[in-house]
């Protein structure tokens, strides 16, 4: 494959309802979109990054240097032969997974589209569906939390997690758990919580939470793994691994007992493998977290999230828990058992709905040879 034009382009939607995690709250997503083309085909791919610091040191407009002036210029006009060869070429520079992830991965849609095979096939998920959940920001009441699960739980979803930080989160957990004994729930509190605050997190062993995400900083590896010492609620890392050997530290440490896997925060597909291979070897089991996706980035999540050690149910959930109106022609639906179809069709297997594209893009370039 030969990389002869790439068109950079960011859509900015606004999503339903409003997204408020321990760091910021949004009412409208941008997104930073990816089309390349080869003499023989078309892949669009999605960037993860977002417009704030929130979670992570990367921006879109970090992204889109990062792209263009370092990532493009090593691989464009160069016979690669699969996404391997992006390491070849690209190993070298440091940090800006995001970036590397939506260079990287238009790789592996290329290939699977050369080979006439679905993402899917191509990455060894052999599954028909996987298991959906939902992310519920933090509300103004205890009321409309409530009325937000209600929601979500009516529509079939089997996993519920909400998202805490430090004095907004008992009261929340306890409403939710006291009205819904049995469902999976769990919590995620991106990073805001101390290692002094290990009293806080205690409390929440009570509520047969399945795992609390991302309690400390991320670069607190250590400190997870006193806290998860103390707790009987196993730990899920996100933020913390950002590549193979955080994973594989965090699992000698026993810094945590779940992994998220976020295909974006690691620097693509091939390093996300990696460390589900890593995880399914310690027997540690994994999911796949979201980052907001549109139907681009989540077509390519879905098919990483059948591999053998997605056990648990991950945060990817139908199109419309997002955006009212998706970029792809049919937007991802939840059946009735819970569960999401994986895209069937050659690469990820969705159609771009171009008038909807344009409708939101704000910014387009085309990078050529
Ligand atoms: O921490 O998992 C997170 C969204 C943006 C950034 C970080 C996170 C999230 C979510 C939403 O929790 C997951 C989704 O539904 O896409
Ligand atoms: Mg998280």
């Amino acid at each position: 494959m030969k990389i002869e034009r790439v068109d950079l382009m960011v859509i900015k939607t606004p999503i339903v309802g409003h997204f408020e995690t321990s760091y910021e709250r949004v009412y409208e997503e941008e997104k930073l979109l990816l089309k390349f083309y080869t003499p023989d085909f078309i892949a669009y791919t999605e960037c993860v990054s977002e417009t704030s610091l929130g979670y992570s040191y990367e921006t879109i407009g970090t992204s889109i240097e990062v792209i263009k002036k370092h990532l493009l210029p090593a691989i464009m006009g160069k016979a690669l032969n699969g996404p391997e060869d992006f390491w070849v070429h690209c190993g070298h520079f440091r940090g800006h997974p995001m970036a590397k992830a939506s260079v990287e991965n238009a790789l592996w849609i290329l290939k699977a589209l050369e080979s006439n095979v679905s993402l899917a096939t191509l990455l060894g998920n052999r599954k028909e569906t996987i298991v959906s959940g939902v992310s519920i920001g933090i509300q103004d009441s205890i009321g409309e939390l409530l009325d937000q699960v209600e929601g979500y739980l009516s529509q079939g979803y089997p996993k519920i997690k909400l998202k805490i930080k430090p004095g907004v989160d008992i009261d929340c957990i306890r409403a939710v758990r006291d009205a819904y004994p049995d469902i999976n729930l769990m919590v995620d509190a991106n990073n805001a919580y101390r290692i002094d605050d290990v009293d806080a997190l205690k409390a929440m062993d009570e509520f047969n939470l399945s795992m609390i995400e991302q309690p400390l900083a991320a670069d607190d590896i250590y400190y997870h793994s006193k806290l998860q010492a103390l707790l009987k609620t196993p730990v899920c890392l996100d933020e913390s691994i950002q590549d193979s050997y955080h994973a594989s530290i965090a699992l000698e440490m026993d810094a945590c007992r779940i992994i998220n896997i976020k295909q974006g925060r690691v620097a693509g597909l091939g390093k996300a493998k990696e460390i589900h291979d890593i995880c399914a070897r310690a027997g540690v089991g994994v999911w796949c977290g979201g980052m907001f996706e549109t139907g681009i980035g989540r077509a390519l999540i879905i098919a990483l999230a059948g591999l053998e050690n997605f056990i648990y149910p991950n945060d990817i959930s139908a199109s419309d828990r997002y955006y009212q109106e998706d970029i792809i022609e049919q937007g991802f639906k939840l059946n009735s058992d819970g569960t999401i179809n994986v895209p069937k069709g050659p690469g990820l297997g969705v159609d771009v709905n171009n008038d909807i594209l344009d409708t939101y893009t704000i910014y387009h370039e085309v990078i050529r040879l």
